[in-house]
């Protein structure tokens, strides 16, 4: 650090130099995030102070917090929104985080009071490792918790569609299991597990079934065709909680992720262990993962949310769909076969590992395209965001062929 200030024009000029070393999102489609909403930057700066971590300081603050998991839980489909419990985070990975930690919690808590059949199902589990069932697409976060709380994860089989086999999943389940995670727009996909099935293996099973729907959260409820294949809220008896970002396809600001609890009675049974003391804070517990949270994250989901309403949600996930078709249909065009799209991620087969890569580079390198692979298929994989435009499709697809024809 210079011993000396330096004036704000040299800031920022340098401000300016790293900017233009990042993307604006022109010729990204490899990211789930997007430019916030201009409403969401708004009221992102009206409350760039705030700090939800002290909540007696912030109380208008922190009852916006609570309209947002209000309106998260009707989305969700809770037939009483009001008794739905959550906060908002910094994202898919720590919401993730917190749904395992109560369900370890859970675990170790029937184990400690054994008074039901989670915790005769532990008594035989002493020294065992605990496990999490996961879906074989389950996003990477998986792995950092199954690290983090010392669990072994158990990947559950695909079908055809990248959707988890519901019997794969309850094969997988013994006495030391401590829950069930379903994904609702899988990270390379965009797929959704049959949710219905999963809720009554976990029903059947009394084990807690966290939905991860961190990029599907604001698309699947906004989709035309509602029926029970998309269907994974809190309708379905046997979800317990779910996770979705507004900072992926919710237009807020980054970092904005949000976890709710079907019922704050849920978290009761680990509270002594999550909840802690907050002697020098105006509130007397904390029961979040992190201590100091923005407050402008949440000013700016609840702007966001309020202002696009479901009309506004709709309009944009139609806009991504209809680009996706759009692409689709350009992809086939050149004679590709890309696996047609659940949502708004496309990908398409362009050859083997290596040429998968090379084209990827090549577009990246010629052309200043950003696009990713997946790797549960070999494949390119596109992410149709609100920035994208026709126009940016029709160059793409000029691009890619010229590259697969040269
Ligand atoms: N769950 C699912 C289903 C996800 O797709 C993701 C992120 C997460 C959890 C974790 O969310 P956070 O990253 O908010 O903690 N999926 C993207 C990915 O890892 C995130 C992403 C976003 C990647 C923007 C790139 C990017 O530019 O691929």
């Amino acid at each position: 650090m210079h011993e000396q200030g330096i004036s704000e024009e040299e800031i920022f000029e340098e401000l300016e130099r790293f900017s233009s070393l990042d993307t604006n999102f022109k010729k990204v489609m490899s990211s789930m995030c997007t430019l916030p909403h201009p409403i969401a930057i708004r009221a992102h700066q009206r409350f760039i102070h705030t700090n939800i971590g002290d909540p007696g300081l912030f109380i208008g603050t922190c009852e916006m917090e609570k309209q947002v998991i209000e309106m998260a839980a009707v989305l969700l489909k809770h037939d009483n929104p009001k008794e739905a419990a959550g906060h908002l985070t910094s994202g898919g990975t720590e919401s993730n985080i917190e749904a395992v930690y109560h369900m370890k919690n859970r675990f170790m808590h029937a184990k400690d009071t054994n008074e039901n059949d989670a915790g005769a199902r532990s008594e035989n589990a002493k020294d065992v490792k605990l496990n999490l069932i996961v879906p074989a697409t389950a996003h990477f976060s998986f792995e950092k918790i199954a690290n983090m709380f010392n669990l072994q994860l158990r990947k559950a089989e695909l079908d055809s569609t990248y959707r988890v086999v519901p019997r794969s999943v309850e094969s997988k389940i013994d006495e030391n299991t401590i829950g069930i995670i379903g994904i609702a727009g899988n990270t390379e996909f965009g797929e959704m597990d049959p949710i219905g099935k999963l809720s009554e293996i976990a029903i059947k099973n009394n084990l807690p079934l966290h939905i991860d729907a961190a990029f599907g959260g604001f698309v699947y409820p906004f989709l035309k065709d509602q029926n029970e294949l998309n269907q994974f809220g809190f309708d379905l008896p046997g979800v317990t909680s779910v996770s979705l970002d507004p900072h992926k396809m919710g237009f807020s600001v980054i970092p904005a992720g949000i976890i709710v609890f079907k019922n704050a009675s849920v978290l009761d049974t680990s509270l002594d262990r999550i909840k802690v003391k907050t002697p020098y804070l105006t509130s007397n517990y904390q029961s979040t993962l992190t201590g100091t949270r923005p407050g402008s994250a949440v000013a700016a989901t609840y702007a966001v949310m309020k202002y696009l309403g479901r009309e506004g949600y709709q309009k944009n996930v139609a806009y991504c769909l209809d680009l996706t078709e759009y692409l689709f249909q350009k992809l086939i065009g050149i004679k590709l076969k890309p696996k047609f799209p659940a949502i708004n991620i496309m990908v398409v087969e362009v050859g083997g590992v290596q040429q998968t890569t090379h084209i990827r580079r090549c577009l990246r390198e010629q052309f200043g395209w950003y696009i990713s692979e997946t790797k549960t298929k070999v494949a390119l994989r596109l992410v149709l965001m609100p920035h994208v435009t026709k126009e940016d499709i029709d160059q793409f697809v000029l691009d890619l062929k010229y590259i697969l024809d040269n």
